[in-house]
């Protein structure tokens, strides 16, 4: 099947195979839905959009939706946005012992203009609008460029402890640390009055002058205007303070959780038009300061615009994949968009607190050969068998050539009582491409093995 779509007077075209094909209709169909060339639409996720001069979506980056590679088992981005989630659900938790925040990881990315930089008070001359730097689907939609786009329609719905975790998407080059897909994790925190001042009763969240109304915050400043790092004007400066203070106390826990508790790290300062005081994490990583995530005081407009009036809140947004590239000392961002199983089956989520380091894989094909065979009549599958012997041994026939073996089925015949086990053998050369004549070689070598090592019969 072939797919057309026109974007800024380019025609696209897509031609679907058998494997991509569910993908693309299931949940991000790219189809030419008008007849007329001057003003297609687009369909995404299921929603037509009307394109105009500032569509500047390609069919290769719509086909990142749906991917959800922060979800996906065992994916190292699915193994840190758990140990986040998990780290948060531990530090905050209500009186009866539940968690206090909730999660929201499969938003929609598409979102308005409203929502990312409108509701953010982000200037209408910000660098971060142009359409040099995000993916337009028309003038008012894009898909999101931060996580934070959420938290406006989070807040307005009444949340006040939550997190975000999704994938972002921004123009950028491609190379061993950028791509135009990458991952965040955001979330906000709001606290009343008494919540924060539990043992200080006197103290107050907003200083007794300010008056209780902002400017309009569609009447945006300029950024000069809240480059005040101590405080917003509304606030107190104890508020400011014990949330600052419980904030960094949080995020530099999550830090240690996931680096350890040597890891060395500083607070830089720096500006973000929806916090105010604003700072950045960066930690020491290999002889470099490299930043981790960025965070503040959330401006008060926003909580204001959101129906919040009583509360002082804080909010932070942290970069997935560079945290996986720390953690597994994965060298190239492009590798989380692997499909490769020599990568993928390098990461499991059984154990979240035990990272194994990232093997660098061949970019030779991979050769797949199954075996299979009856144990000894003795022997049963589940008591007295054991895979690992047979590893052992595959390692010692096949040597590095063999990039991966697992068990992919076992039965036990109704009738004689004998056990069977089928194993996966994937078969790949470090520095050029196996034959498949030379693969069946040295499969046979190893079927040989098994029948005089272990005793079996090749089915
Ligand atoms: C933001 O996106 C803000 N929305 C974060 C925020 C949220 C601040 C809430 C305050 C309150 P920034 O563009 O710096 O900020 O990105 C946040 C994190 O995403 C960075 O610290 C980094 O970890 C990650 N990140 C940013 N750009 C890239 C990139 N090109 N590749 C990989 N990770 C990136
Ligand atoms: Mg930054």
């Amino acid at each position: 099947m072939l797919l057309t779509l026109r974007v800024q007077g380019t025609r696209y075209s897509l031609r679907t195979g058998n494997c991509s094909r569910s993908r693309w209709l299931a949940s991000n169909a790219v189809v030419e839905k008008s007849p007329s060339p001057a003003q297609p639409q687009l369909e995404v996720n299921g929603s037509t959009y009307a394109t105009d001069s500032w569509t500047n979506v390609t069919p290769k980056i719509l086909s990142y939706l749906g991917a959800n590679k922060h979800l996906q088992k065992d994916h190292p981005l699915s193994i840190i946005r758990q140990r986040i989630v998990n780290y948060f659900y531990g530090a905050y938790r209500n009186q009866r012992g539940n968690p206090l925040f909730s999660v929201y990881d499969k938003l929609n990315p598409v979102v308005t203009v409203q929502q990312n930089f409108d509701n953010l008070l982000i200037p209408s001359d910000h660098v971060s609008r142009q359409k040099s730097d995000c993916y337009y689907i028309n003038k008012h939609q894009l898909l999101r460029a931060h996580t934070t786009a959420h938290q406006v329609e989070l807040i307005s719905g009444g949340l006040d402890n939550f997190l975000v975790v999704g994938e972002v998407y921004r123009r950028d080059e491609i190379d061993s640390t950028h791509y135009p897909v990458f991952h965040q994790a955001d979330a906000v925190r709001l606290v009343t009055k008494d919540k924060l001042f539990e043992r200080n009763p006197g103290l107050e969240l907003f200083e007794e002058t300010w008056t209780g109304s902002l400017a309009d915050p569609k009447l945006i400043l300029p950024s000069s205007k809240c480059m005040d790092q101590t405080k917003q004007p509304c606030h107190t400066l104890e508020a400011v303070k014990l949330m600052e203070h419980e904030m960094k106390h949080v995020l530099v826990g999550l830090t240690k959780e996931l680096f350890g508790p040597r890891i060395k790290y500083r607070w830089v300062e720096t500006y973000f038009p929806f916090t105010q005081p604003s700072w950045e994490l960066e930690i020491y990583f290999k002889n470099n300061w490299l930043e981790v995530l960025g965070c503040g005081i959330m401006r008060h407009e926003i909580l204001q615009q959101s129906g919040v009036h009583q509360s002082i809140g804080y909010a932070f947004g942290v970069g997935l994949e560079r945290l996986a590239m720390v953690l597994f000392d994965i060298p190239d961002i492009r590798l989380f968009w692997s499909n490769d199983s020599g990568f993928l089956s390098q990461f499991s989520e059984k154990d979240l607190h035990n990272l194994p380091k990232y093997k660098p894989i061949s970019h030779y094909p991979q050769c797949t050969n199954d075996l299979s065979f009856w144990l000894p009549s003795d022997v049963d599958v589940d008591a007295g068998f054991s895979p690992n012997d047979f590893y052992d041994l595959v390692r010692t026939v096949a040597g590095d050539i063999v990039e991966q073996i697992s068990l992919v089925d076992k039965f036990k015949h109704p009738k004689t009582g004998k056990s069977s086990v089928c194993f996966r053998i994937v078969y790949r050369h470090m520095e050029r491409t196996l034959t498949q004549a030379e693969v069946n070689d040295i499969h046979k070598q190893i079927a040989n093995a098994s029948v005089d090592s272990f005793n079996v019969q090749i089915r």
